[in-house]
């Protein structure tokens, strides 16, 4: 699976007017890095925060988010959809006002995998030219630098995935490789379990059936109900349930979100 390298940030960043960092609204400080923002500010050149993914969130947090980044941190913070067209126009219409008194403006978007860079892309133009894909190295994922012309003058460049030094943890384990090649699925499913159960106990309910803050006795529930059982001893197969499991996380079929730290998590439940 190809990543953007660290190497090649600069050089686009140099060759860009503005750049635009992809997080998603579930979770945008734990897709959130430094480097892009920094090597913006080493150029001069403008910086722009979009949470995209806005559909899975609901409309007060995703203010609250960009409130967060806007008032707190003095960055320029805009919530889209890019599957649902929200927020689409009003990113084009920021773009347009850049524009105003140069010949072209080149946008550079940057992000982790599968935050849907290629998927913002898309919607701006209003037809699919990038190919996107659900999870990281499947079919369809984004493999090279390429620009596409959004309207006269606007042209976006779509990069690779890239996995930020400062971005570590669960989120840059799950995207950096294909879900078949995830080491121990189980610890990493057990993770996703209790990060989403911190936050709201009932999303696990909703898709699995089961009601339980045990991870292991959840991923057994799915292999079970799916009838997913190891032949030779028709033992549940928990390695197949915590893959589904990382798979429906990506997906966003898991509903959940984080809160800015400004916010009491008792406030969301
Ligand atoms: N719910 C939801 N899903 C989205 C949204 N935007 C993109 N997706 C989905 O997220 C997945 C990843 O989208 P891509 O556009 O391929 O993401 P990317 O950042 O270009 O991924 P790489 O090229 O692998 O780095 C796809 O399954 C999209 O359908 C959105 O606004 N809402
Ligand atoms: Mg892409």
């Amino acid at each position: 699976m190809k990543l953007l390298k660290a190497s090649e940030i600069s050089k686009i960043v140099a060759k860009s007017d503005v750049i635009v960092e992809i997080v998603e609204a579930r979770v945008p400080l734990e897709l959130k890095s430094e480097t892009i923002e920094r090597a913006a500010k080493r150029f001069g050149k403008d910086y722009l925060l979009v949470l995209n993914k806005c559909d899975l969130v609901p409309r007060n947090i995703c203010r609250e988010w960009v409130e967060y980044f806007t008032s707190s941190h003095g960055i320029a913070t805009v919530c889209v959809s890019a599957l649902r067209s929200i927020g689409v126009k009003r990113l084009k219409r920021l773009f347009m006002a850049m524009l105003k008194g140069k010949d072209t403006l080149n946008v550079a978007l940057f992000g982790l995998p599968k935050v849907g860079k290629s998927s913002i892309i898309n919607a701006l133009k209003g037809k699919d030219s990038a190919t996107t894909s659900p999870y990281p190295g499947s079919w369809g994922y984004t493999k090279g630098i390429t620009v596409y012309k959004i309207t006269p003058g606007i042209y976006i460049i779509d990069t690779p995935g890239y996995i930020p030094f400062d971005v570590r943890g669960l989120e840059a384990l799950i995207r950096s490789r294909p879900v078949e090649l995830i080491d121990n699925p189980i610890a990493i499913a057990s993770k996703i379990l209790k990060l989403v159960l911190n936050y709201n106990e009932k999303s696990v309910k909703r898709v699995y059936d089961v009601f339980s803050l045990d991870p292991l006795e959840i991923l057994t529930h799915i292999a079970v109900k799916r009838g997913w059982l190891y032949k030779k001893d028709r033992e549940p197969n928990i390695e197949e349930a915590a893959r589904a499991v990382i798979r429906d996380y990506l997906e966003g079929k898991i509903r959940f979100y984080s809160l800015p730290p400004t916010r009491k998590l008792s406030d969301s439940r």
